[in-house]
């Protein structure tokens, strides 16, 4: 007998909704939930929350779901996710949302160097128009264990690690934000070692859920949301997903990330999420689902085990998960 088994990032046939239904009662509902959960939702102007309507690469909104990465959970409201970010540029608090509308994210030049081919810069519309774009709905899983579940936009980041065309000595790639205290007050704040940095191993970086990220909820990325590239490892807490990418270094040696910079003892170079494993000040063990008045179960990987545990196989006294 055959039995189809659903992967859990799976949507059984039967809890098919059509998605703008689903999306609407979930705003509907969202407000009293958030209310109840103590968010200020306040109420955003749209222009803070509605993507980029100038964005050059508009034409390409909205991008094919690719069916395989559905999750049985109810969708994030898009006012939600939108005023409420972690963004440290912009300031330390959820709130920067009006403040991230600062950040001009044309003209955006992608530089791709270290230990490839040959090193380049792209710009990002030319970037962007040699992928191609598809809708995949994640998980986020935060460190400080609240969590979403997000439409987002974009292409697999193997195809840009094919594009760099590395070379075999590049074990890891080294990610890095735009730097820009003029426009981005948070990083006027210099106990912060800026610029963001984040990295990856190259089995990481070309595994089938890393995911570079364009759009949200259709659109192209606001800006709040790291456009208009970042990253996303939705396996990983939420602060290895790095905002507003302009710079990838393919390199032999493991890259330091900002926070890992800060406090290596509570924000690890792996970060994987696991419920067993506390972080030092408070458990992991379940998560505060935003947008809804409830706390639920967190997962081992954030419910990606399938996709990823294999990487991790066999990795004696690394850290795993912080
Ligand atoms: N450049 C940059 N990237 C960043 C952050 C940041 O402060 N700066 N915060 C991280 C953290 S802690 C989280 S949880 C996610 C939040 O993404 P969201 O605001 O889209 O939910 O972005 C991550 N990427
Ligand atoms: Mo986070």
């Amino acid at each position: 007998m055959l039995i189809k088994r659903n992967k859990g990032w799976e949507l059984p046939e039967h809890m098919a909704t059509p998605e703008d239904v689903f999306l609407n009662r979930r705003t509907f509902m969202a407000g009293a939930g958030a209310t109840a959960a103590g968010i200020g939702l306040g109420i955003a102007p749209s222009s803070v929350w509605a993507g980029q309507d100038d964005d050059p690469t508009k034409d390409l909104y909205p991008a094919k779901r690719n069916e395989k990465y559905k999750i049985i959970r109810p969708l994030t409201p898009e006012k939600v996710n939108s005023t409420y970010n972690n963004f440290y540029e912009f300031g330390s608090h959820k709130s920067i949302s009006k403040a991230a509308q600062a950040l001009q994210t044309r003209p955006w030049e992608i530089t791709i160097d270290g230990e490839v081919e040959t090193p380049f810069k792209i710009s990002i519309d030319d970037l962007i128009r040699k992928m191609t774009l598809e809708e995949r709905l994640y998980r986020l899983r935060c460190v400080e264990a609240w969590s979403m579940t997000i439409p987002w936009t974009g292409f697999a980041m193997r195809d840009l690690v094919d594009l760099a065309k590395p070379l075999s000595s590049a074990k890891y790639v080294r990610m890095e934000t735009f730097m820009n205290p003029e426009v981005a007050t948070g990083q006027k704040q210099g106990w912060y070692p800026w610029p963001y940095v984040e990295g990856l191993t190259m089995a990481e970086a070309t595994n089938e859920l890393t995911m570079m990220v364009t759009g949200a909820y259709g659109k192209p990325a606001a800006k709040q949301f790291g456009a208009p590239l970042r990253l996303i490892v939705p396996w990983k807490y939420g602060f290895k997903s790095i905002k507003s990418i302009v710079k990838f270094t393919f390199t032999s040696k493991r890259p330091l990330g900002m926070w890992e910079n800060i406090q290596g003892r509570e924000y690890g170079f792996w970060a994987n999420v696991n419920p067993k494993v506390n972080h030092r000040r408070w458990s992991q063990a379940s998560e505060r689902v935003l947008g809804e008045n409830k706390r639920i179960p967190t997962q081992l990987f954030n419910g990606y085990s399938e996709q990823v545990a294999d990487m991790y196989k066999d990795m004696g006294t690394e850290k795993l998960f912080y």
